[in-house]
């Protein structure tokens, strides 16, 4: 065997164990709850109790589940909305920015939101409060089409 070719191996491996990181991790996390479990059944009934009690309290949703709620931009340019579809969490403020060379609006096929004609660098912003699928359009050019899913 070349030692490039060992080399080319070694690489490989490394690669394939990278790609395992989820099982790896959960190997490790399964490790801490055994040693958690020994230490946990030394602790008096009352304490477990009161320890249940508080960790049952904790939230349980992976901060992955959901986009969190802050501000997202859409850059308008060359006659599109980029990106077209965007989802984002209940909250957010969206911000549309015309970096094209002229004019375009931002209007809600609902009717939910309407910007005034938008001037290259002009911006028009709008803040969902409620989930839902909001897909909107450009007046001046209505086959310049976008989507906002809020959930
Ligand atoms: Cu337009």
């Amino acid at each position: 065997m070349h030692r490039q070719d060992y080399e080319q191996g070694k690489k490989i491996e490394q690669r394939q164990l990278n790609n395992n990181f989820k099982p790896r991790k959960e190997t490790r996390k399964g490790r801490i709850v055994t040693k958690k479990t020994l230490w946990l059944a030394s602790l008096p009934a009352p304490v477990l109790i009161a320890m249940l009690l508080l960790f049952s309290g904790l939230p349980r949703v992976k901060a992955s589940d959901q986009p969190a709620a802050g501000n997202a931009e859409i850059k308008i340019d060359n006659f599109s909305f980029g990106p077209q579809n965007i989802t984002v969490a209940v909250g957010t403020t969206v911000t549309w920015v015309n970096r094209d060379d002229i004019p375009h609006t931002v209007v809600s096929t609902d009717g939910v939101f309407k910007s005034k004609v938008r001037d290259t660098d002009e911006k028009f912003s709008y803040t969902f409060t409620k989930a839902g699928t909001y897909p909107y359009f450009c007046s001046v050019h209505p086959k310049m089409t976008g989507q906002v899913v809020v959930q």
